[in-house]
């Protein structure tokens, strides 16, 4: 690589198109959006009911290019997963398994940290590091993961343990979520990524995820968090067995919560994959499924500013299609997924940037390469600086 490689050009003005629909619940909910006034729960509903699916996609398309212009932002991160042991046995889940059962790893800190070295050449910004909740690993073990890293990769920015595992460990270590957290920061975390809060509906959660902590707790640890300046993001898995109310009500709980820390910075739908998991008997969502949970994402939620369309969970082809529907982001480069694959899932394990930079601009979206904190990336050679 050489020279500049920062894409962001000036953002485009929103389009001076006029809104049209048969849905006349659509057109009321529309006003509402020019105005800039907030929808409620039932509008929520309605955008997911509505037959016009274009005029929803239109709608939160518009939304975003305001706040966007036609930026869309990728990174080059690596994901790192140290265990995939787990005591949750979650039905959602294919990448848990029991200590002892066949396809059980657990990283040692030498193997962590050279799996962080490995991969693509290119300089990775961000490692993201999601695991098992492991019956045995102390919290030592994840402090020593983080710090051994920052002090191997001080410029990588560590976006590191969902609500669900610093949760578990705070228990295991009896401390506080505060003191918890805070020792993650001491040990060079940075932010943490969305996982975890699956659908916080308690009559869902009893179904998908019953030994995780409930959504009262995924959002108390956010907000502890988010307390202590560790940004966060958050995520909605849905396509299995919630409904309509089930994914309003998730969404505006989070809304709730970023009105009062500011904290979140992306929220990422992610569809449910159910191949290996024990709700295998359940379809997997459809294109226009995923593009409808992006737009409506995108009115809902009014404070946050960014909406992700993590390519390898909808595909790269939706993906693009999604930059359109409300999206700003793709996520990144990954190298090597493991949640969703073993899941079921048909897309690549990882993407070079170029290929990234590619179907940014194939649907007509000028690339941004960001950090984690979406600062613009400037590329030289092999190395970056952000830009502040
Ligand atoms: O927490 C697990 C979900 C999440 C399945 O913060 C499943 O930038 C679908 O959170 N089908 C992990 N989903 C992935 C995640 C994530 C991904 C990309 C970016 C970011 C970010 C976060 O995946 C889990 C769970 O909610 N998950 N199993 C499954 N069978």
């Amino acid at each position: 690589m050489s020279g500049s490689t920062d894409f962001r050009e000036p953002p485009a003005a929103a389009p001076n198109l006029r809104f049209a629909s048969e849905d006349s619940g659509l057109r009321a909910i529309a006003e509402k959006v020019f105005a800039g006034e907030r929808l409620d729960f039932a509008e929520g509903v309605a955008l997911y009911r509505s037959g016009d699916i274009l005029a929803v996609g239109w709608l939160a398309n518009s939304v975003r290019e305001k706040m966007h212009g036609d930026v869309a932002y990728f990174n080059v991160n690596r994901h790192i997963n140290p265990t995939n042991v787990c005591v949750a046995a979650c039905r959602l889940c294919a990448f848990g398994r029991r200590k002892d059962s066949p396809g059980a790893y657990t990283m040692s800190l030498e193997q962590a940290w050279s799996a962080a070295a490995s991969g693509y050449s290119e300089a990775v910004t961000e490692f993201h590091i999601v695991g098992g909740l492991h019956p045995d690993l102390p919290l030592e073990y994840f402090l020593d993961l983080a710090s051994g890293l920052k002090q191997r990769f001080p410029k990588v920015h560590i976006k590191a343990f969902t609500m669900v595992e610093v949760a578990y460990l705070a228990r295991r270590a009896k401390l506080t979520i505060p003191q918890t957290l805070a020792k993650m920061k001491e040990a060079g975390v940075d932010s943490l990524p969305g996982g975890g809060a699956e659908i916080f509906s308690d009559r869902i959660r009893h179904i998908i995820c019953d030994h995780k902590i409930d959504g009262d707790e995924w959002l108390e640890t956010a907000r502890a968090a988010h307390r202590i300046g560790l940004r966060s993001n958050a995520t909605m898995l849905y396509g299995h067995v919630e409904n309509d109310e089930d994914r309003v009500d998730h969404l505006l709980r989070l809304r709730a919560l970023q009105d009062e820390t500011g904290g979140f910075q992306t929220f990422i739908p992610l569809a449910f994959h159910p191949d290996h998991t024990a709700l295998e008997h359940l379809r997997r969502t459809t294109g226009l499924t995923d593009l409808r949970q992006i737009a409506v994402s995108r009115l809902l939620l009014d404070n946050f500013p960014h909406i992700k369309a993590y390519w390898q969970m909808m595909t790269e082809k939706i993906a693009q299609i999604a930059l359109r529907f409300g999206a700003d982001d793709i996520d990144g480069t990954v190298v090597e997924e493991k949640i969703y694959h073993d899941a079921g899932a048909t897309t690549p394990q990882g993407m070079r940037r170029s290929e990234l930079i590619r179907l940014i601009r194939e649907a007509g979206r000028a690339p941004v390469e960001r950090d984690t904190l979406y600062r613009s990336v400037v590329r030289d050679e092999e190395s970056f600086t952000i830009a502040v």
